[in-house]
């Protein structure tokens, strides 16, 4: 029996639910009539909330999911597709989805997939680029780009087959089937399988789990892994985080001390480690 929890509202939306409990965000796509199919301000309100709880240091890890027990996300919403993109409400196309899927992979903390139904086109990718993804026995994942009339060349497509190798992620993206969440297990595309039931339990205890380890070793960690893939974008990434860490240090202090201070710095104190 799954155990109710007090998710507190941390700004209203539109189109996503946004919520905090006990250090963990949830970004719920909130738009069940649609199986959470996205639109521009889906997404654009993904972006805002993955910039909060980027900034916020009372969150540790963050969860994305799909509202009621059908769908994670079924991708672009196909109303509004039109030539370029999908079209907002100011009447201008986009793909900008894509920010939100560079934001997944570049925020410094864990981010958990909750997929709980359909995970399909573009609904998958977003799946893809999360760092874990916990599913429910009834989601299905699956591409359908070349049958609908689009594709994801980009980590949907790359990383994807970084997961489940290339032979694998061709027949996803050339055949457009359908999978089940064991079949993905199988195929390492998700972490676990559970009950409809037990899924947020899973995912909080997921969550939690990371909670009692190092922040920074698992920020670290996730931009090593990113930055392996994503060539000078994720260098950038991973020497950011080095560059931050110098700026901790007792070294780099002095550095900045000694300009404003007028005089040369003194470097010889600090170790020199082999
Ligand atoms: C998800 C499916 C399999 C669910 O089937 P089910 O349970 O039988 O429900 P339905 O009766 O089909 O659907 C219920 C209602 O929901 C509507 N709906 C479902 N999906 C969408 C959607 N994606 N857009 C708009 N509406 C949707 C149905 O129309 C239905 O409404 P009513 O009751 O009025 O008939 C099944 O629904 C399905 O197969 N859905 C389509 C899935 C799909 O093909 N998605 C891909 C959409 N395209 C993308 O995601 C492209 C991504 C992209 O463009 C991109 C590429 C590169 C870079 C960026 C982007 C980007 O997106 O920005």
């Amino acid at each position: 029996m799954s155990q109710k929890r007090e998710w507190k509202t941390i700004k209203e939306y539109q189109d996503i639910l946004f919520e905090f409990y006990n250090g963990i965000a949830k970004i719920t796509i909130n738009r069940p009539r649609y199986r959470n199919a996205f639109t521009p301000t889906t997404t654009s309100e993904i972006s805002d909330a993955l910039y909060y709880c980027r900034e916020c240091q009372d969150i540790n890890v963050i969860v994305l999911t799909g509202a009621g027990d059908k769908a994670f996300c079924s991708g672009g919403d196909m109303h509004v597709k039109g030539h370029g993109g999908y079209i907002g409400t100011d009447g201008v196309p986009r793909l900008n989805v894509l920010d939100v899927q560079k934001q997944i992979r570049s925020i410094p903390k864990p981010v958990i997939a909750m997929v709980n139904g359909y995970a399909i086109g573009g609904g998958h990718v977003l799946h893809v680029v999360c760092d874990l993804t916990i599913a429910s026995e009834n989601a299905i994942f699956g591409q359908t780009g070349p049958r609908v009339g689009s594709f994801d060349a980009g980590f949907g497509s790359s990383y994807l087959a970084r997961i489940v190798g290339q032979k694998k992620a061709r027949e996803i993206w050339f055949l457009c089937r359908q999978y089940s969440a064991q079949e993905a297990l199988e195929m390492g595309l998700v972490n676990k399988v559970v009950p409809f039931d037990s899924l947020e339990d899973e995912v909080v205890e997921w969550a939690e789990t990371m909670m009692q380890h190092s922040p920074l070793a698992l920020r670290m960690i996730k931009a090593g892994l990113n930055a392996e893939l994503d060539g000078q974008a994720g260098i950038q990434e991973l020497a950011g985080d080095a560059t931050m860490l110098y700026y901790m240090t007792e070294e780099a202090q002095e550095g900045g001390r000694a300009f404003l201070e007028k005089r040369k710095p003194d470097w010889s104190k600090f170790p020199k480690m082999p």
